[in-house]
């Protein structure tokens, strides 16, 4: 069975406790602070790996835990780290957030279209810092320490999309399967109905110059984009394929179809599911050349097509941009022609694959990009006016803090009041209509608001100043 899709829960470890300690010496009644850190819990990582093949090994086994750190002790001792979780997904798995209760998928976390390529889905705790850190000119023994910063934990949605290089493309029936078959040691069904491809099967294609993996995947019909037939779900399959061989009957199938007709049709569905698919190169495949009578029909697509391409530019065949893609007229049944459309296959997957490399020395880190992506989300809160002088505020990193913090401790709470305040939760609540005395909760905790811009003409500066700074 072919899976493509799986939900997973991550949970990555909680950070361990920072320590309240002080130093105990022989002599010295009361010694300075020595409370050590704690260790940060480890992450869950999902690392693309191209020996992969499928999401099976998710099938089965739905939760993944890293582990936590552990506390920091007296004497200064870190406590130690908790290691990272990485679980190996195929090259061209796409990571979503997923809301299991309303089996909805959210934003999309990462694209994992590289070998070795990882997204941290779950960020372990960081470890609380122990009270050595505390120490000020005015606070030489502080009584505090950080809790361990809770783990994150999440679904997530994994989607493992065909990285083939090229793509048999077509009309139910056209050939896509015996194609293939021909092409490569793939053995699909093959039969004279239309849909007897129901899932997308891979193929390694051996040519003298370059090998590459040709998918075949079910036939599209009119409408698929807007998800007739087997539609979306496999339009989705070609969405990354870099090349599309692109398969035309030219008997017209049972049907007596038009090989023109059916050309621009399958097109336009392409166009419609995405406007990307617009530009993706194609190799046009005239199948069933062995069957008497389909000259005319070979003739009448050829001129089409040319007519296109000479559109497209404008109408000069002189210009640039014009260019007729490559036509091969073949048959899956004799072998007639399909040599020479593996030849051309290889020669243009080889092109784009260099292309693409060119693109990857440009240097665009990936990872960077989502670990970016991720500590923005995690950055992010909201705050909301409740009415009647109460306001909430929400938000991964504010909620973290505040689950961090030992609350039966006045210092250990001005302490979060300076983290928040950095955070620019502060600087929210006052342009939201927070004034002093009003009340902030965060999670099940409330406080009093307590800021030093007080007045209506303070916060008028304020927020002159702080658009500044915005911009
Ligand atoms: N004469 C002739 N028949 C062919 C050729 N290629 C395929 N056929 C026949 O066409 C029918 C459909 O072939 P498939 O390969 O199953 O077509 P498909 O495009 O994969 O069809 P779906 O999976 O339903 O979309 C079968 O009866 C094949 O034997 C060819 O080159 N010549
Ligand atoms: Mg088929």
């Amino acid at each position: 069975m072919f899976i493509d899709q799986v939900h997973i829960h991550v949970k990555a470890g909680d950070g361990g406790a920072g320590c309240m300690s002080f130093r105990r010496e022989a002599h010295v009644p009361k010694g300075g602070p020595d409370g050590g850190d704690g260790g940060s819990g480890g992450d869950v990582i999902l690392e693309a790996d191209s020996s992969i093949s499928s999401l099976i090994d998710y099938r089965f086994k739905h939760h993944f835990k890293a582990r936590r750190g552990t506390h920091g002790k007296g004497s200064r001792m870190h406590g130690a780290n908790g290691e990272n979780l990485i679980l190996k997904v195929p090259t061209g798995t796409q990571v979503r957030l997923y809301d299991e209760e309303n089996k909805q998928s959210g934003v999309l976390l990462a694209d994992l279209t590289h070998n070795g390529e990882q997204v941290i889905v779950a960020k372990g705790g960081q470890g609380g810092r122990g009270n050595i850190h505390f120490v000020t000119s005015t606070r030489r023994a502080p009584a505090f320490a950080e809790l361990g910063e809770p783990a994150e934990e999440c679904w997530v949605e994994l989607e493992m999309k065909l990285m083939a290089d090229a793509a048999l493309v077509g009309m139910p029936s056209v050939g896509k399967s015996s194609l293939i078959a021909r092409m490569s040691a793939a053995r699909p069904k093959i039969a004279d109905y239309p849909f007897t491809t129901l899932v997308p099967n891979l193929g390694m294609v051996y040519s003298e110059d370059h090998n590459f993996v040709v998918a075949d995947v079910p036939g599209l019909i009119e409408g698929a984009a807007e998800g007739k037939g087997l539609g979306h779900e496999f339009l989705r399959h070609i969405e990354r394929t870099a090349l599309i061989l692109h398969v035309i009957d030219a008997t017209g199938g049972w049907e007596q179809r038009s090989a023109v007709k059916d050309y621009f049709k399958i097109n336009h569905e392409l166009v419609s599911y995405a406007k990307e698919l617009k530009d993706r190169p194609q190799i046009i495949v005239i199948n069933k050349v062995d069957i008497p009578g389909t000259d005319e029909a070979i003739q009448e697509l050829k001129q089409a097509v040319y007519e296109q391409a000479l559109e497209a530019a404008g109408g000069n065949e002189f210009s640039d941009d014009f260019a007729i893609p490559q036509i091969h007229c073949v048959s899956a049944v004799t072998g007639a022609g399909v040599d020479a459309l593996i030849a051309a296959t290889a020669q243009m997957v080889y092109e784009l694959r260099s292309a693409a490399a060119e693109d990857e020395k440009l240097g665009v880190q990936y990872e960077q990009i989502w670990e970016h992506q991720r500590l923005t989300r995690d950055k992010h809160f909201e705050v909301r006016n409740l009415g009647g002088h109460v306001f909430t505020v929400s938000g991964k990193a504010v909620e973290r803090m505040v689950i961090q913090t030992e609350w039966d401790n006045e210092e250990a709470i001005a302490h979060l009041q300076r983290r928040l305040e950095k955070l620019g939760v502060e600087k929210a609540l006052v342009q939201a209509g927070a004034r002093n005395g009003d009340e902030i909760r965060i999670l099940s905790r409330a406080f009093a608001f307590e800021s030093a811009i007080e007045s209506d003409e303070a916060i008028k500066r304020y927020n002159e100043v702080a658009d500044k700074i915005d911009d």
